[in-house]
């Protein structure tokens, strides 16, 4: 008879303490163990070369390790990038031990704090009508827009009646929030005139918002849109452009005490699609969400209350928007609710040789099912009712149990 050695599955600590109390381990053993399942791998860029030498001698110290460029030993590079590899046990010693270090480590110490720091904080939205707590399930953003040339329903709810019908549907079917726009983001798609983007959207948000029981979010880079939504009863302002069309948006978001959507896009909608490439897509996107978090920061935008979403379909390839979909919890370090929007997209078409949007539904489904397996608080979606039922399967596989 053998031990039956076999791998176990734990994806939080609370699931590791169950199997670790399992054994029949001792309570304050299990609180210290705990946290000693899993290896985190996190990644530090333009460490100068003796701060890196420092950084592998302490993880080594502490049972964990780092990899630094191989230049670094003797100096022969000034500086490098480096993957840091331990458990969280481990990565809070560290940065005990980088307290005192010269060269910039304590700084890198303070990052790795913050970072822990915010994977375990509960993350929740306050809007005028109560708050939308995250951390407890998956929320599905149902997208409303009043547009005659969107992607996938362009002209369908352009008539305000339609629109009101479809919203109201969208929150019956399950709909955390509803997302209004009236300009299309479309690849190739031109600006649309504030004062008929205004037009399209008001009427809409004034009519919804005192008769639904969710947020009303108004998509728009637009800071004007943004205001006279927001005095029209919108909770949430979502800017594709993530802060950076219009230097007043941060602004009117923070006057406002509105949560802001910030979305990583290269370039504008005319011009996203002509180059797809990027060296390092995934860092490349990680550090523009990073500087929209600054410039709302900076505005007044309390950092618990800014969504990031890294923009699938915005100056990506297919493979690209497939990476970030593999990655996103990567995006969970920046300390920030996540937010997807895959629904209905063209790299679902390109990926399963569907051209009609319409015909993309089971992979916007699987789509979004996989972004909340992987970290998405909030998924934006056409078709609310496939993607709720999708998403709460996920949500309850993740926190299964027995008994
Ligand atoms: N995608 C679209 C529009 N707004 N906002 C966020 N935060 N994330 C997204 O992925 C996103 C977005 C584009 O999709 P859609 O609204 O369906 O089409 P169109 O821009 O053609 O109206």
């Amino acid at each position: 008879m053998g031990f039956d050695v076999r791998l176990l599955e734990l994806s939080d600590s609370r699931q590791t303490a169950e199997e670790l109390a399992r054994t029949g381990a001792d309570a304050v053993g299990v609180g210290k163990m705990r946290d000693k399942a899993a290896i985190l791998a996190l990644k530090g860029c333009g460490l100068k070369a003796p701060a890196a030498n420092i950084l592998k001698q302490e993880m080594l110290s502490l049972g964990g390790d780092a990899a630094v460029g191989r230049g670094v030993v003797n100096c022969s590079v000034e500086r490098t990038d480096v993957v840091i590899l331990g458990t969280k046990k481990q990565l809070r010693a560290l940065v005990r031990k980088l307290r005192p270090q010269p060269f910039g480590l304590r700084k890198l110490g303070e990052e790795i704090e913050a970072l822990l720091r915010g994977l375990d904080q509960p993350r929740e939205l306050r809007w005028r009508g109560g708050v939308l707590r995250l951390s407890e399930r998956p929320h599905v953003m149902g997208i409303l827009n009043v547009t005659p040339d969107s992607f996938s329903d362009g002209g369908d709810f352009f008539q305000r009646e339609r629109a009101l019908e479809r919203a109201l549907q969208m929150v019956e079917s399950g709909a955390d929030l509803l997302d209004v726009g009236g300009e299309s983001s479309r690849p190739g798609s031109s600006p649309v005139p504030e004062e008929e983007e205004l037009a399209r959207v008001l009427p809409v948000v004034e009519y919804l918002a005192p008769r639904v029981s969710v947020p009303v979010s108004i998509d728009t880079y637009k800071s004007g849109v943004a205001r006279r939504a927001i005095e029209a009863g919108a909770s949430i302002v979502n800017d594709v452009s993530g802060l950076r069309f219009d230097a007043d948006m941060a602004g009117v978001a923070a006057q406002a005490a509105c949560p802001v959507v910030v979305m990583h896009m290269r370039g504008t909608p005319k011009t996203m699609q002509a180059d797809t490439r990027y060296g390092d897509l995934v860092t490349e996107v990680y550090r523009s969400l990073r500087e929209s978090i600054e410039i709302a920061v900076a505005a007044g935008v309390p950092r618990d209350q800014i969504v990031v979403d890294p923009g699938i379909g915005f100056g990506k390839s297919s493979e690209g928007n497939l990476l970030l979909l593999r990655r996103l919890r990567e995006f969970a370090s920046l300390g920030c609710p996540v937010m997807v929007g895959a629904s209905r997209k063209a790299f679902i078409g390109h990926t399963l040789g569907i051209d009609a949007p319409k015909e993309r539904l089971f992979g916007s489904v699987a789509a979004a099912a996989l972004a909340v397996w992987n970290g998405a608080d909030i998924v934006r979606a056409h078709d609310v009712r496939e993607t709720r039922q999708a998403v709460d399967l996920v949500w309850a596989a993740r926190r299964a149990q027995e008994g």
